[in-house]
């Protein structure tokens, strides 16, 4: 793998995935390490660059293994550390990379720190963890997961005090202004560097530090460290990334980049809800406004742009009414809600249209970034709101009609969740294999795209140009850099769109549409394109 490539990231198309969801090769009902490892082909073939895990590490599952009790070990279901080896040997092996999910921020309560810290306050864990006599301080600290926690302090018998967690009970923070938490975490990101993982995910990275008389995000402490890590790395891993779940405004992800010298990328949280509003709407102004707001990032850096991921589609970068808004246009059943999010998968929130789904892509694909799939989302799967918490969104992958869709030979009553059976989503409706078989499919449109985008680097570093003379009903912009220009048009509504562009070629010009191959004819700098309900078209200049 061309290891020399130190900027990679910035033009990557990334999948996330579940290994436990993945394809289970063992018969026990979940998914593991040899069974993503046996899956390789058919990402690769996707065209995926890069691949991140969700945390594979021992742990009580409270919180599907981002509650870590040995950030040294392999969970046993997954398998052990030579399936690990072998999985990146073979990641690499077809110039693909692995990043990793890093939880910084909480172990589990199983964790042996927290164990010896609550057990024996002269134990030297004790200061790992944040500890108090009242549970007042940090009062100004949101609670994040609200439908289940009613404070971030909870009383623990054994140590005699309260201790700090942003998440749920069973995830104790740690305690960053410890030095030796700060060394710990680095010692961990070491080992798997030396495995071969070619970065990390790294996991709630706002809420490191508390300050009394703050929110307990973002705090200049937390910006120190991660420059520390970032020093580690390029000294001794250079080309190795690290990628902030930092769901802020973009203003404060702007800060996760520093001068380059802190995240290599950074999730793009505000835009993702505004591609939903735009959708519903069949307005550009929710991503043409936060896209504006978005200030420029350092030349190394990279945003991570994405429609859905494991969690919740979270609904915290946006406003009171807006959420509202959101909840009642995509979530109009209560139980699709969690926390200030909705807990539903792509394909169900847009109704099953694959014109619309399609649509979605264009956007992640067209607008600056490195976009990253969600596992699933790709077939067009669905979810089960039945699931508790985020489970809904986190079945086993559908590869074919066979039995447990392909995913596993035991006997269903093993699996660790239930297959979709919904009439429209079941294997009998959404698979691999049917995806694949179909050339007009979702996943065969999806393909596409990635293959175009994967010739042309401009779609993720080059500038975006806003056309606007035109209805607000098209998403339409330029994408330019020094060698070529792209114009992008999205058709975000249900009705037919005639439009004339302004394409400023003084000189007859012929256009190729990337999807179709067609040409199109511009004259006296003016191409007149009409769009389907929800079409969209990627052109290039052909003179
Ligand atoms: O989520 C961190 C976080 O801040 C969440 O509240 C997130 O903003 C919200 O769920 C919408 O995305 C990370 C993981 O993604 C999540 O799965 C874990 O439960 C959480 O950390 C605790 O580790
Ligand atoms: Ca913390």
């Amino acid at each position: 793998m061309d290891r020399k490539n130190k900027i990679w990231y910035k033009n990557a198309v990334f999948y996330e995935l579940y290994v436990r969801a993945f394809f289970d090769s063992n018969n026990d009902g979940h998914g593991d390490l040899r069974g993503m490892t046996q899956k390789l082909d058919y990402l690769q073939d996707l065209g995926i660059d890069c691949l991140w895990i969700m945390p594979i590490y021992p742990s009580p599952l409270k919180d599907d293994g981002y509650d870590i009790a040995d950030y040294y070990q392999i969970l046993p279901e997954y398998g052990i550390l030579d399936d690990f080896k072998a999985l990146i040997d073979e990641v690499h092996a077809r110039e693909m990379r692995l990043i990793v999910d890093l939880v910084l921020n909480h172990t589990s309560d199983q964790h042996p720190w927290f164990q010896a810290a609550r057990s024996d306050k002269e134990s030297p864990y004790r200061d790992y963890y944040v500890w108090s006599d009242t549970s007042y301080k940090y009062g100004d600290a949101r609670i994040i997961f609200l439908d289940t926690e009613t404070s971030n302090w909870t009383w623990d018998e054994v140590a005699g005090q309260y201790y700090w967690h942003r998440f749920y009970s069973s995830q104790p923070d740690l305690n960053y202004d410890n030095p030796r938490v700060q060394e710990e975490m680095i010692k961990v990101m070491q080992y798997w560097l030396d495995l071969g993982v070619d970065g990390f995910r790294a996991d709630a990275v706002p809420y490191l530090f508390e300050r009394e008389g703050t929110n307990c995000e973002n705090l200049p402490e937390t910006h120190a460290f991660i420059k520390r890590v970032r020093n580690f790395l390029d000294q001794n891993y250079p080309g190795r990334i690290l990628l902030a779940e930092a769901n802020q405004w973009p203003e404060d992800v702007r800060a996760y980049f520093g001068d380059g010298d802190e995240f290599h990328m950074g999730f793009h949280f505000p835009v993702m809800p505004r591609i939903f509003m735009a959708l519903r709407k069949g307005d550009r102004t929710p991503i043409k406004s936060i896209l504006d707001r978005t200030p420029e990032i350092p030349e190394n850096c990279q945003w991570c742009t994405f429609l859905r991921n494991h969690d919740e589609l979270t609904l915290e970068m946006v406003t009171e009414e807006e959420r509202e808004w959101m909840w009642k246009e995509y979530a109009p059943d209560v139980r699709m809600r969690l926390n200030l999010g909705i807990r539903r998968r792509l394909a169900p929130l847009l109704d099953n249209d694959q014109r619309k789904i399609e649509l979605a892509y264009s956007l992640l694909f067209t607008l600056p970034g490195s976009p990253i799939i969600y596992y699933g989302d790709e077939i067009g799967m669905g979810d089960d709101v039945e699931l508790p918490d985020r489970n809904g969104v986190r079945t086993p992958m559908q590869w074919d009609s066979d039995i447990n869709a392909g995913f596993s030979g035991t006997d269903a009553s093993l699996l660790y969740s239930p297959i979709i059976t919904h009439e429209q989503y079941n294997p009998q409706q959404v698979s691999v294999i049917k995806q694949i078989s179909l050339s007009n499919s979702l996943y065969n449109r999806i393909r596409k795209m990635i293959q175009i985008r994967k010739g042309m680097h401009i779609f993720s570093r080059g500038s975006l140009e806003w056309v606007e003379a035109i209805p607000d009903a098209l998403a339409a912009y330029w994408r330019k850099n020094d060698s070529e220009k792209v114009l992008v048009i999205n058709n975000l509504s249900n009705t037919k769109q005639n439009v004339i562009i302004q394409v400023d070629e003084p000189f007859e010009n012929i256009w190729v549409e990337l999807l179709t191959e067609r040409s199109y004819e511009s004259k006296g700098g003016k191409m007149r394109v009409e769009l389907e309900p929800f079409e969209y078209m990627w052109f290039k200049n052909l003179i």
